[in-house]
């Protein structure tokens, strides 16, 4: 049995220049891993909470100092000596340390340091990549190159991720065919990101980039942001419908002002029904693969509406809605609010409890989106983690900026791992497209 020697905390800066926890963990066989926790700028209130000092004179209240001591002073004490290869009894531990519903006291950005160093920590003992260990551990998925989830390219940055841009709508998506394999994919996504970029010199318009790593453009309307996706596609020598597809991150709770949602498309403020005509005529025109957080975090009545109206095609995604939070998965289940569901590890603060989203997810037959945060590190834990979890898709931004591209890159390399010398890049043909 391999045992925790050492744990250590610090603070370090995330893609946003804001501080966030990166821990390291030690064992008694020599080895060491080392989880770096990003974090979100359109969070949902239902997330559980990032601990930030709130001291005005560090960060601008940003610093991660308490969150650092809690790591150092309390969780560590209680995990030294504890077998990194049993990651649910760590987990369980550190959930009672917490003893809070949203990990407040200990901060779930804390938490999710040690827990997520324990796995590493554990496939470094196991002598596998820690896309293997995952796989082997939790059954969830039989790794073949061929079926690595497809990533989901954010082209164009909007609302708080949008670099102060007008855009009301968070993000446009980009979605390859699950025909390609993924290097096939990351290859197409990049053609067409930098198509759009040409296009958006040709107009003059600004092509600095958001959060994301997505161009920031100032426009007329959302909808032009999806007009400029088209042609770039076109240009690219790609077919829309076929090869690519479309998708929105609306992030819908940023643009919900005084009970209705206020979108530069139309001239009045759109009240819910009203919001889902929009999003039929959206899907209309560009018969959308996915779309989500098209409607408020809290509003479970309406996200089954625009299920009911769209879902038989579009992937309604509940991010904010259910927050990686089993409990809240549970309820937008039973109302038949969404058909996927988006995972992020550090909306709920452990790794054994993102893995029971998952399985609750798959066992209900929603697929599974596994999602970085806008503000990130150089961590690629979450490739290895969405293969090894046996995810539909992957977001990982823009196929640009070191902290998005190392993520994809991992996607790459897992690949190659996987993929038998002389394959061809095409792929047997699944039900998709
Ligand atoms: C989202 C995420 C990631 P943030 O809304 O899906 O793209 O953004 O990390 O800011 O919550
Ligand atoms: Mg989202």
């Amino acid at each position: 049995m391999a045992k925790i020697q050492a744990i250590k905390a610090r603070e370090i800066l995330d893609s946003r220049g804001t501080p966030t926890i990166e821990t390291t963990i030690w064992s008694d066989t020599g080895q060491a891993a080392v989880a770096a926790i990003p974090s979100g700028a359109s969070t949902g209130k239902f997330e559980a909470v990032e601990l930030r000092d709130g001291d005005p004179s560090r960060f601008k209240g940003m610093g991660v100092i308490k969150a650092v001591d809690n790591v150092n002073k309390i969780i560590a004490p209680k995990v030294v000596g504890m077998d990194p290869l049993y990651q649910s009894k760590v987990d369980k531990v550190l959930i009672d340390l917490d003893g809070t519903d949203n990990k407040s006291k200990l901060g779930a950005n804390a938490i999710l340091s040690v827990s997520q160093a324990v796995c590493e920590l554990g496939a470094l003992i196991s002598g596998r990549a820690i896309f293997q260990y995952l796989a082997e551990k939790y059954a969830l998925v039989s790794l073949n190159w061929s079926s690595l989830p497809v990533p989901i390219f954010n082209l164009i940055n909007g609302g708080k991720h949008g670099a102060g841009n007008n855009l009301d709508f968070q993000e446009f998506h980009i979605y390859a065919s699950s025909r390609q394999s993924f290097g096939e994919s990351l290859r197409m996504g990049e053609t067409v990101y930098q198509t759009l970029k040409e296009s958006l010199i040709k107009r003059n318009a600004a092509y600095s980039v958001g959060d994301e790593g997505g161009f920031a453009p100032n426009l007329y309307t959302n909808t032009d942001a999806l007009e400029l996706l088209v042609e770039a596609i076109n240009l690219s020598n790609f077919t829309l419908g076929k090869d690519i597809f479309l998708g929105l991150d609306t992030a819908s709770n940023s643009f919900f002002k005084n009970g209705k949602y206020v979108v530069k498309d139309k001239s009045q403020p759109l009240t819910t029904e009203e919001m889902i005509e929009f999003y039929v005529q959206l899907n209309k025109d560009y018969n959308l693969f996915a779309l989500e957080d098209g409607l408020k975090e809290d509003d479970f009545d309406g996200w089954a509406k625009l299920t009911s109206e769209i879902g038989a095609n579009t992937l309604i995604v509940a991010d904010d809605l259910v927050v990686t939070n089993k409990k809240r998965l549970k309820q937008a289940i039973e109302k038949k609010a969404c058909n996927a569901v988006l995972i992020k590890p550090n909306q709920i603060g452990t790794i054994s409890e993102t893995v029971d989203v998952i399985k609750l997810a798959k066992d209900s037959k929603l697929a599974v989106v596994v999602s970085h945060r806008s503000g990130e590190t150089n961590d690629d834990f979450i490739a290895d983690f969405a293969v090894g979890m046996g995810a539909n898709y992957v977001k990982f931004g823009a196929p640009a900026r070191g902290e998005r591209v190392i993520k994809y890159n991992r996607m790459g390399m897992i690949e190659s791992l996987l993929k038998p010398a002389q394959t061809e890049t095409s792929k047997p043909d699944n039900d998709r497209a």
